[in-house]
């Protein structure tokens, strides 16, 4: 970092087009096959726009199906991959490394041996699998709660990762993943940025009304905006949330895709709730300036003192203290 503003001359700086490729609604019977289409349309005018990695949303291929109960998970397993690609999303593996982009999907994942998780996969210019994640902090219900306008049964339908978060050399930098949910938890970016992150993508879908308390229903742009914002300042990172956003079998979604420094600012927002292209460039040397000097982890964090925040999981309130006690 030289002492003026700057970092010196683009060429000289690590610049990634990025972009985030919103989707609005998928509907229930919507084939895969459709959804594909709409994902290459937005490749091919990230390839006309230069962009060199597109982040996808969370669950991309189909509606987001945990706002609906089966007694038997088998009766959602059509919307999950059991490859990936598979013979349906191999032409958008095809069309991205014909254009030599780069993309990271949300989708459902059913194993070999029977697991379900919400999972997302980055794959490089050249259609080879950079890595793969799984959502590790899995919100909503297991049982069924039909007293609810819709469902949010993620935690019936998928099993938290124990794999955590991790951070992989790609596109010239370091690239991290989250789902959703985890977005909204500081630990999902502290682990990625004590790993060094640069480039964390988010896909999500998050429905604009919030059963176990409707008041939050007026700030959930605000609360989206918030959690990324602070996520990449606190951890000098550049931050993708990619919405599939918009009305979706009668539930409104937020769309409000951004692209956001590592400042905490936003440089790049969706403006609708379909599907979009929002590009920006990416310098990913501007990382130095926090991880260099507020952030500089290795000399100002204190994790001696930091032990509840791995060893409990929730609230334990200290004792009361009694009067002319010591402190
Ligand atoms: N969705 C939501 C999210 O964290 C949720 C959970 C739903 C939060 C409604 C607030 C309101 O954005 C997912 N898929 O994690």
């Amino acid at each position: 970092m030289t002492a003026d503003d700057g970092d010196g001359p683009d060429a000289a700086r690590r610049m990634l087009r990025v972009a985030a490729g919103q989707l609005g609604p998928v509907g229930r019977d919507e084939p895969r096959s459709s959804v594909v289409a709409r994902l290459i349309a937005l490749l091919d005018r990230a390839a006309d726009r230069g962009v060199e990695l597109v982040a996808f949303p969370e669950l991309a291929l189909t509606t987001f199906f945990p706002r609906w109960y089966t007694e038997e998970l088998s009766g959602h397993d059509h919307y999950f991959e059991t490859e990936m690609p598979g013979p349906e999303t191999k032409p958008l593996f095809d069309a991205a490394a014909s254009h030599g982009i780069g993309f990271s999907l949300g989708y459902a994942e059913l194993t070999p041996d029977g697991h379900r998780y919400n999972t997302t996969i980055l794959v490089d210019g050249a259609g080879g699998e950079v890595a793969r994640f799984r959502k590790v902090h899995i919100p909503g219900h297991e049982d069924d709660e039909p007293w609810r306008p819709f469902q949010h049964l993620e935690r019936r339908y998928f099993e938290e990762s124990d794999q955590g978060f991790g951070v992989w050399p790609a596109f010239g930098g370091l690239v991290g993943m989250a789902t959703c949910n985890d977005r909204r938890w500081p630990e999902t970016y502290r682990e990625m940025g004590l790993q060094g992150v640069e480039l964390i993508l988010i896909g999500y879908n998050t429905p604009i009304h919030y059963a176990p308390d409707p008041g939050q229903n007026a700030l959930q742009g605000f609360h989206n905006a918030l959690v990324m914002q602070a996520g990449a300042y606190q951890n000098g990172t550049w931050v993708v949330g990619v919405a599939k956003g918009g009305t979706e079998e009668g539930v409104e979604s937020l769309a409000q895709s951004a692209i956001i420094a590592p400042s905490g600012q936003i440089v790049a927002q969706a403006v609708t709730s379909g599907d979009e292209l929002v590009v920006a460039d990416c310098d990913l040397d501007w990382c130095r300036h926090y991880k260099e000097t507020l952030f500089d982890f290795a000399r100002y964090r204190r994790p001696e003192v930091y032990r509840r925040i791995t060893t409990q999981k929730g609230v334990e309130v200290p004792p009361p203290r009694h009067e002319g006690a010591e402190p």
